[in-house]
């Protein structure tokens, strides 16, 4: 079995090692949702697949305006936000770092003062989400969304469409569509929030219809092998809630696995939270969507150092996505590689702010040594 250092080729893309920097909202974009100069420093420092990721996944970035769901985060949809990326992708290119751009729209999960002319947000069923959003004035609860039409679906497909070609021309290795943690795909995916009597709605492969048509098209555009996707099967996020999550999510992988996937990568448990966390007391079994998946699988949530490198020299995994640990050690791999120990995270500047808690957090190097 390779070990989590190994190189492994994923689709179209070689990366060096299987150590990968997960999907993280920093809300730290410039005016007009650009990702700013910063950014393309804060991926820098994790680049190097010698001292940080094998693959960068980049902070969830909205697939349109209406797609915005938390205050500062960065777009794919115009040339100004191409640019933006641009800086950041060529950062990362020049110390041997692969990075892919997730793609997001969050459905319900939005607020009125995010939206253009104070749109309601959009979403399978007009169902509001009961859990908050960062805006402008601080936490608030999401806005009641409405219905998105049976003549709007083949708009946000596009949407997926149009942001996987930017992301090319922005220099992208790929693309990871986010259908995870209770956003639009999610929400399709799902009874909790999808009531639809439609041909998107009721049965699981009505509910999936849509993610499966938003793969399609992105793999149609930019090529399966440098297409991604995340799913998060039994999380809470965002009040995501499905009846009975094992054959949706069955079928949903049944779906994807002969597409020719780059990966598919999936947070197990609670988003950020318990792992073993089950479908109401019925245990989920990951198992039936790996022996359904015949490609790269990458697992997260949580993992610390031997847990990646027991998930990868078991086979369990083939790749391991980490988020926080990561944020607070841009030498990740290196300190992983020398069992170092690691920077703590300071939890006050996750979300917004400027270089403090971002690109700020020392390597091992700019790091005095302990003295006894
Ligand atoms: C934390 C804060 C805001 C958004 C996700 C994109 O959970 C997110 C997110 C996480 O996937």
């Amino acid at each position: 079995m390779p070990t989590l250092f190994d190189p492994i080729r994923i689709g179209d893309i070689e990366l060096a090692t299987r150590l990968v920097m997960a999907p993280l909202t920093r809300n730290r974009a410039a005016p007009g949702q650009v990702p700013a100069p910063l950014a393309a420093e804060y991926y820098a420092q994790r680049a190097n697949p010698a001292t940080g990721a094998g693959l960068i996944i980049t902070e969830a970035s909205q697939v349109s305006p209406m797609g915005q769901g938390y205050l500062d985060t960065p777009g794919i949809h115009n040339a100004e936000q191409v640019a933006g990326w641009k800086r950041i992708t060529e950062a990362v290119h020049a110390r041997g770092g692969r990075i892919v751009i997730q793609l997001w729209h969050v459905g319900r999960v939005s607020h009125v003062s995010l939206l253009p002319d104070g749109q309601s947000p959009v979403a399978p069923s007009a169902i509001q989400a009961n859990t908050k959003t960062y805006t402008r004035e601080g936490f608030q609860p999401t806005s009641m969304p409405r219905e998105l039409r049976l003549d709007e679906l083949p708009g946000i497909v596009e949407d997926y469409r149009r942001a996987a070609r930017l992301a090319m021309e922005a220099g992208f290795d790929g693309v990871e569509v986010h259908a995870a943690n209770g956003y639009l795909l999610d929400q399709f995916l799902r009874d909790g929030s999808n009531h639809r009597t439609d041909a998107y709605g009721g049965p699981i492969e009505n509910r999936a219809r849509l993610l499966l048509e938003v793969m399609r098209a992105v793999t149609a555009e930019i090529g399966a092998g440098r297409t991604g996707v995340r799913l998060s099967p039994v999380t809470p996020s965002n009040d995501a809630y499905d009846s009975n999550p094992q054959p949706l999510f069955n079928y949903v992988v049944e779906q994807l696995a002969p597409m020719g996937l780059a990966y598919l990568h999936v947070v197990e448990g609670q988003t950020g939270g318990a792992r073993d966390l089950t479908d109401q007391g019925r245990p989920f079994d990951y198992a039936q969507l790996r022996q359904r998946f015949p490609g790269p699988w990458m697992v997260n949530n949580g993992y610390d150092r031997q847990m990646a490198l027991d998930a990868v020299a078991s086979g369990a995994a083939d790749l391991v996505s980490v988020g926080r640990a990561f944020i607070a050690n841009p030498d990740l791999g290196r300190r992983w590689r020398e069992n170092a120990p690691l920077n703590a995270l300071d939890p006050s500047t996750l979300y917004g702010g400027g270089a403090k808690g971002y690109t700020d957090y020392p390597t091992l190097d700019q790091q005095p040594v302990a003295s006894a």
